[in-house]
């Protein structure tokens, strides 16, 4: 693996770094073996096994995430505020034969993998001697992230290593990355923006990767103050949050942050549009003018405005190095310059599969093996920008995606609702707001501060809808369908 060899030619230089702990490349190298041969024990590859993980942002998620690729296996990591539910969802789906997590978060998953034979490995520090690790062939699977889609439940995204290095290259390439950068990272690592934009990249080049376990917006600020740390990328919520800290702080201390931050290399936002009016307050209290650029989990990244040259505002720039796109109508034409159509995606950068779901895997492609995003775009003067999705049924909320089916089916899981429907609402600071519209069952009275209680119970915060309406029915069209644009109109 690439990866691995690039890392021993910075041994000395430091990796990571999580709270007040500093980690070199050659720790991270050691680190990483001991967990590969914990997981190999006798065997002399994983080939390929599902290894699920639990572990909280910092070190030990990347010397584990390593030491599975090392050892041969395929990634799965977990985010550890979810419910048990969407847990054991994935472990199931995924097939996971490992599930390695930090203490605390086993106890109530231990009888679940005990009945599905999966050996738990609490995370710790491993023994290395005597380990002797398989030849990883670059077309081998690396890792799964789960993604919601137009079907009901989250799909596996199987990218291969392959894949990943396309990804990072062309990052590392298009941002001209360095040994000397220092990156902070805020984010949820169970998702491609933290994973490879942020980390991946970092240790691809030889830089530093700084971990805060979670966001707050004044330890946000407090490490970016640090003149060692040249870069940072977030959701553009994440941007407006900081914004709404900052106009919190004393004038002295406002103007302190506006040198600290305008000495920044790059700041970048992405995973969901960023509202001009935030690109251009960022501007105002720290001189950086935020790089937007567009990618998806079966993806990586696909476009960004120009790390040198003019970055437009609403826009989302120009292809990445090795990615080819087109904009193409519903009988996959191409269209003009100017005109709107769906983004298609080749390159090595696109995944290789949906886990075991060899009909969705092919639905999603077309022509020629271009992958078909779902995302409406233009192409005006240079640069692209999205104007829409092609279905109502995604929403996108703090840059997390969700799928409106998939609340509803658990919502229709309840005896007092007769029916539902799930929409995302415009939101200045979420991007879009979950919301749903509750059709009682006949005599039932809905609470829907119970059915906030027992929703969270089974999905994660980021998909609980945040405002109910009771209706007496769904608005529909002469077929009967459900029209949610109507439904919108009524939050
Ligand atoms: C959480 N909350 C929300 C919410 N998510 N409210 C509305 N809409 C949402 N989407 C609520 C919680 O219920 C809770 O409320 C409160 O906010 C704090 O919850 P939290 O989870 O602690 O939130 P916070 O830490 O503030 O998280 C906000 C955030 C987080 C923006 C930091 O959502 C985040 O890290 N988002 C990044 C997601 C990401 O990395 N996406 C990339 C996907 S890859 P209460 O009442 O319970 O206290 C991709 C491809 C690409 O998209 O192009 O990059
Ligand atoms: P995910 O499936 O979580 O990886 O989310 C991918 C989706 O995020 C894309 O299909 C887009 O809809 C959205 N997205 C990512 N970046 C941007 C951006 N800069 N502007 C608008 N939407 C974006």
């Amino acid at each position: 693996m690439e990866l691995i060899e690039r890392a021993r030619g910075f041994r000395d230089r430091v990796a990571v770094i999580s709270g007040s702990s500093s980690f070199t490349y050659e720790q991270l190298l050691e680190a990483s073996l001991g967990v590969a041969g914990r997981l190999l024990g006798d065997s002399g590859d994983l080939n390929e096994a599902r290894v699920a993980f639990i572990i909280r942002p910092g070190f030990d998620y990347v010397k584990t995430l390593w030491g599975i690729w090392r050892a041969g296996g395929i990634a799965v990591p977990l985010h550890p505020g979810n419910p048990l539910e969407t847990i054991t969802y994935i472990l199931k789906d995924a097939g996971a034969l490992f599930l390695i997590a930090d203490a605390g978060f086993t106890d109530n998953i231990r009888e679940y993998a005990e009945e599905n034979a999966i050996q738990i490995l609490e995370n710790a520090e491993f023994d290395v001697s005597d380990i002797t690790l398989p030849a990883i062939d670059q077309s081998r699977r690396a890792m799964i992230l789960y993604t919601s889609g137009t079907t009901g439940s989250p799909k596996g995204v199987v990218t291969t290593h392959k894949n990943i290095e396309a990804q990072v290259k062309s990052l590392v390439e298009a941002w001209e990355w360095s040994p000397d950068d220092h990156i902070l990272n805020i984010l949820p690592m169970h998702h491609v923006h933290g994973i490879i934009n942020v980390l991946s990249c970092a240790l691809w080049s030889g830089a530093t990767c700084e971990f805060l376990t979670g966001f707050d917006a004044g330890a946000v600020f407090d490490v970016l103050r640090r003149s060692e740390v040249t870069l940072f990328m977030a959701v553009p919520t994440i941007y407006h949050k900081l914004i709404a800290h900052w106009e919190t702080l004393p004038e002295e201390e406002q103007k302190e942050l506006y040198n600290r931050l305008r000495e920044k290399r790059l700041m970048v936002s992405g995973s969901a549009a960023l509202p001009v009016s935030v690109m251009e307050k960022w501007k105002m209290i720290s001189g950086q003018v935020l790089l937007e650029r567009y990618g998806m989990t079966e993806i990586g990244m696909a476009i960004s405005n120009p790390y040198r040259g003019e970055r437009k505002p609403g826009h989302i720039g120009q292809p990445l190095p090795g990615v080819n796109i087109q904009l193409v109508d519903e009988s996959l034409e191409p269209v003009a310059d100017g005109e709107q159509g769906e983004i298609l995606v080749k390159g090595e950068n696109v995944f290789k599969e949906y886990w075991q779901r060899p009909e969705a895997t092919e639905e999603s492609f077309v022509l020629d093996k271009w992958f078909k995003t779902g995302d409406i775009a233009i192409y005006n003067t240079d640069s692209y920008k999205i104007v829409g999705r092609s279905s109502v049924d995604i929403i996108k909320s703090g840059g997390y995606k969700i799928s409106a089916l998939e609340i509803e089916e658990v919502l229709r899981r309840r005896e007092d609702i007769r029916d539902c429907g799930v929409v995302g609402i415009p939101d200045e600071e979420w991007g879009e707001l979950v919301c749903a519209a509750l059709v009682p069952s006949v005599g039932a009275v809905i609470e829907p501060k119970e059915i906030d209680k027992w929703i969270r119970q089974m999905l994660p915060a980021y998909k609980i809808p945040r405002k109910y309406i009771l209706v007496e029915d769904l608005p529909r069209n002469a077929m009967g369908k459900v029209t949610k644009k109507e439904l919108i109109k009524q939050f």
